[in-house]
């Protein structure tokens, strides 16, 4: 890493709230504790090679806009050697410990797999010398099943059983490489795999194909050895009109339905929560009620646009209710913060990367905090144990020790008033006492 590509832009520091200073930290202090442990510990922040390094900022009405002097957009590994120690020297810059990509993002896709397994085994040894330089991780790594016209129709849910292969030996070669660049996980977004139409679709064939394909995926990683955590993100729509894995709860019940629990965990992201018209911590909160809770995919939609605009998180409230899951959860093991958002086309400079991710850092900072506060005082965990105080005694005692049954509540039922009311569930203070925390 001998050429600067950020040379106007120096190390990001804490400043604190009050700095004028826009390049730098307003609320994320690395090294501060927050309860027991360092906020960088707590947040884990990543950078997304996809958007922040290959992104070009196009849109359907119009090409890339961006300005990255470093990137000449050809296919070579002389260009992605590059791509990559500008990628480190902004991470480094900005203070992220970790980063994530698709194969294709990090080396070319060339005439034929074997000639793009070698561009990615080439690069990849450049980006272990960069990681070992620098001390920053691969969060997970996973390929990219979903931009090539083979695709078009799904990779491991695709009609076309020669695709299927395709698909099976890019990710065999992606979780070498993960392996091989001691990725803490590996992750598989079902890009394509979903339908438009069932007028053309067998779905049951496919989705027992997807599960089929998966349990390859984990014999091949005892294979090797390899002792990362396995990802499935959740994401309703697009590019496909339906995908199979739509949210939590339906990645679960699949997991589930083909004997995968054990060796999946999910990857939540804010845009896609949306998509599905949950909030992030619904997601959250039913992916950690099963244990399953693993990663995150930090950004946020536009609420007016109804597609995966994947724009950075800013809204305080939202990273607030988003830390709440993940501290009472007991915090990450494998996964982090991995900023799944690409700047505006409008902000198509170099500095607008670090704008971008200052404010994003800034903002799970805060809620990191805010959460934390909430928690200790200990105001919302005091009154939904009130809520369900009457499960703690007496007939509800029955119902939490599963020892009642239909005669038995009946009997019960009897003997009470017909105008029973449950207490008010008070959501207005409950918000009012959320925003006394925001400042
Ligand atoms: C797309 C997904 C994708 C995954 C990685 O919507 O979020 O970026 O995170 O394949
Ligand atoms: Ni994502
Ligand atoms: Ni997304």
């Amino acid at each position: 890493m001998s050429q600067e590509y950020f040379p106007k832009i120096g190390t990001i520091k804490y400043e604190g709230p009050k700095t004028k200073n826009r390049l730098a930290f307003r609320h994320y202090n690395p090294d501060e504790l927050v309860g027991k442990k360092k906020m960088k510990d707590h947040l884990r922040f990543s950078m997304a090679y996809w958007h922040a390094m290959k992104n070009t900022l196009s849109d359907p009405f119009g090409g890339g806009t961006r300005l990255r002097p470093w990137d000449d957009g050809s296919n070579s590994i002389e260009n992605a050697t590059r791509v990559a120690d500008a990628g480190f020297e902004f991470m480094q810059k900005i203070g992220m410990d970790f980063y994530c990509f698709h194969d294709r993002d990090v080396a070319p896709e060339l005439g034929n797999l074997k000639a793009s397994n070698d561009a990615l085994d080439a690069v990849a040894d450049h980006l272990k010398k960069l990681q070992k330089q620098t001390g920053i991780k691969l969060l997970w790594g996973t390929a990219c099943l979903f931009a090539h016209p083979r695709y078009m129709q799904g990779a491991a849910t695709s009609p076309n059983a020669d695709v299927y292969a395709y698909a099976a030996a890019q990710v065999k070669k992606a979780m070498d490489v993960t392996h091989r660049l001691g990725g803490l996980g590996y992750t598989f977004w079902g890009g394509r795999e979903g339908y438009a139409t069932l007028l053309n679709t067998d779905m049951k064939r496919e989705v027992d194909n997807l599960a089929h394909f998966l349990h390859m995926a984990v014999e091949y990683k005892k294979a090797i050895g390899f002792k990362g955590q396995f990802y499935i993100e959740p994401k309703p729509r697009e590019p496909s009109t339906h995908q199979y894995d739509s949210d939590s709860a339906a990645c679960l019940n699949f997991l589930r339905e083909y004997g995968l629990l054990d060796h999946f965990k999910l990857n939540i992201e804010t845009n896609h929560a949306t998509l599905a018209l949950h909030r992030v911590e619904h997601e959250l909160n039913v992916a950690a009620n099963a244990g399953a809770l693993g990663s995150i995919d930090a950004n946020t939609g536009d609420e007016l646009i109804g597609w995966d605009t994947d724009q950075f998180p800013t809204n305080v409230y939202m990273t607030t209710q988003m830390m709440l899951q993940l501290l009472r959860m007991g915090g990450f093991k494998t996964g982090g913060l991995n900023f799944d958002a690409k700047v505006r086309r409008e902000s198509y400079e170099p500095v607008d990367l670090f704008h971008a991710h200052i404010g994003g850092m800034d903002a799970f900072a805060r809620g990191l905090k805010i959460a934390h506060a909430i928690i200790q005082d200990g105001v919302l965990d005091g009154i939904v144990k009130e809520r369900y105080s009457t499960f703690g005694s007496g007939i509800g005692q029955t119902i939490t020790s599963k020892k009642a049954t239909f005669a038995s509540l009946e009997k019960h039922a009897l003997g009470l008033p017909d105008d029973l009311l449950p207490a008010s569930g008070r959501q207005e203070m409950l918000e009012n006492i959320i925003n006394d925390y925001m400042d």
